[in-house]
């Protein structure tokens, strides 16, 4: 049998990773199933970051003339290369991430879906043409490249991330530099090989149009700080975005933030119970809770929650925790002891304000030895306490009771995040409501469907200290772009807006 750091390079090979890029770097990459090193990879100098980001710039001048439809087709052909790469590209994401196998293959799936999306959107880059007061005057809208876009992603979707905010830059006409996690720089690698693919099939892509920093946060900082990148788009901890995002604004840089979310779900005294369990059962425990989506607070109405608690509390007791690659398994590691600490103080804390805990152990798993495993928490609450209002990103999920809608609404957005939400009713009234003004606050608002794994073609992204940003589907694509307002005349005289009068010949 293979060895994990065999199987490793051997995909690295077949994607065309060359070896120098990952052997003997500064960077050393831990696979979460077993804690063992699979890859040093070298870590770019603040010289070569600055250089890359020139160089990256320098091709934006020439990537923005080139035709929005011409620009889908290399994207295309990124997709293409994608879905010839799936099983291999999905296989490292398990082995680099700790994701499940179909989970890795539905990360991979969330990278081609956005390419057919966005070479889709390369012939639909629209503006208006706006009504104007002025006779014989035409006024429209233009939408322009706007330049260097830097992506600065997270362990947990350590390929998908970059996609949405790649696929939409370059049929935009922008050039992109992406930081991956410290984390997880394997799979960015493996990626950047696949984009050379499609860019050698392609045949005329400018050199430098998308590269790859490795590195700590000060790449992060050099992307924030660089004057030759207009819009950074980072997905991460809302801490990080609190370094990030002033930085952009200072120089009056565009963001795209994605932060931390502290995802609820409602469950309400008609909701279909064995469609609701399962909903929590994905959205809470899937990706070891460490989706930005996860479900983390689960308030349920008092006449179903004795009822729902024995259940749920039997299928988190149940729920296989194992090695990833393993067919059955539906919860992986942890991505390392920090994340399992940090678990470990949220169900200390609980615990001091009297919460009942089910789980939350660490597992061995053999053959596993250095992962971090855990049983999948459920913490009974009395009420929403400080500890709840933080994000944990791991497998624990608060369960609280709610007598009516109006306490449920109140608790639901009486945190600082504002990501991903839903609600479980049959009554249409209750779900309407959830998804009006007056309900759910977050950027993500669900009926009869848990908060996470939302679809590429919806704008994704949520409020306050969610950062505010949208990546994605729906009209997302204007971030990355430029907009002008054109006003032409093609008659003899110059009337004047608001009927100014201005006349000197
Ligand atoms: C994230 O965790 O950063 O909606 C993104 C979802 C996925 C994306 C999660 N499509 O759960």
């Amino acid at each position: 049998m293979k060895t994990i750091q065999e199987e490793t390079a051997q995909i690295l090979a077949g994607l065309g990773v060359a070896r120098e890029a990952y052997e003997g770097g500064a960077l050393a990459v831990h696979t979460p199933i077993t804690g063992e090193v699979i890859g040093r990879v070298r870590t770019n100098t603040e010289a070569e970051t600055t250089q890359v980001i020139a160089a990256t710039a320098a091709a934006f001048l020439e990537w923005r003339k080139v035709p929005a439809p011409k620009r889908g087709e290399l994207v295309r052909l990124l997709g293409e290369e994608l879905r010839a790469a799936k099983t291999e590209l999905g296989r490292l994401v398990t082995i680099e991430a700790g994701k499940i196998i179909s989970e890795g293959l539905g990360e991979v799936q969330e990278m081609i879906d956005i390419c057919t999306f966005a070479a889709g959107l390369s012939r639909q880059l629209c503006g208006l043409t706006i009504a104007t007061e002025r006779p014989l005057h035409r006024m429209m809208e233009t939408w322009h490249p706007l330049g260097v876009t830097g992506i600065i992603s997270a362990f947990n979707f350590p390929v998908a991330v970059w996609s949405w905010n790649a696929a939409l830059a370059l049929v935009c006409g922008n050039s992109v530099v992406w930081k991956p996690s410290e984390k997880t720089p394997l799979t960015a690698l493996a990626t950047q090989a696949l984009f050379e693919r499609a860019v050698a099939k392609f045949g005329e892509a400018p050199a430098g149009l998308s590269a790859v920093l490795n590195g700590g946060k000060e790449i992060g900082e050099a992307l924030a700080a660089n004057r030759q990148v207009p819009l950074v788009s980072a997905t991460g901890s809302t801490a990080m975005g609190r370094q990030v995002g002033p930085k952009l604004a200072e120089r009056f840089a565009r963001s795209i933030l994605e932060l931390g979310g502290n995802n609820a779900a409602i469950v309400c005294e008609s909701a279909d119970l064995d469609l609701t369990l399962r909903g929590i059962a994905f959205s809470a425990m899937g990706t070891a809770g460490q989706r930005c989506t996860t479900l983390r607070r689960l308030l349920v109405h008092d006449s179903l929650y004795d009822k729902l608690l024995p259940r749920l509390k039997q299928i988190y007791k149940s729920v296989v925790v194992g090695d990833p690659r393993e067919n059955g398994t539906l919860v992986g590691p942890l991505i390392d002891g920090r994340a399992f600490e940090g678990m470990q103080q949220s169900l200390a804390e609980a615990k001091a304000a009297g919460a009942a805990i089910t789980g939350g152990e660490r597992i061995n798993v053999p053959g596993c030895d250095g992962g971090y495993y855990v049983r999948p928490a459920l913490v009974e609450m009395k009420e929403q306490t400080a500890t709840m209002k933080r994000e944990t990103f791991a497998p624990l999920l608060y369960v609280m009771r709610f007598r009516q809608l109006d306490e449920a609404l109140h608790w639901h957005n009486d945190v600082p995040q504002g990501l991903a939400s839903s609600i479980f009713t049959n009554d249409l009234r209750e779900a309407e409501r959830f998804v009006s003004a007056e309900g759910s606050d977050c950027g993500i608002a669900n009926v009869n469907i848990g908060p996470s794994g939302a679809e590429i073609g919806g704008a994704f992204g949520g409020e306050k200290e969610t950062g505010g940003g949208r990546e994605s589907g729906s009209d997302v694509w204007k971030l990355y772009m430029r907009r002008a307002t054109n006003t032409i005349n093609y008659g003899r005289e110059l009337p004047l807006a608001q009927g100014v009068k201005f006349d000197v010949v």
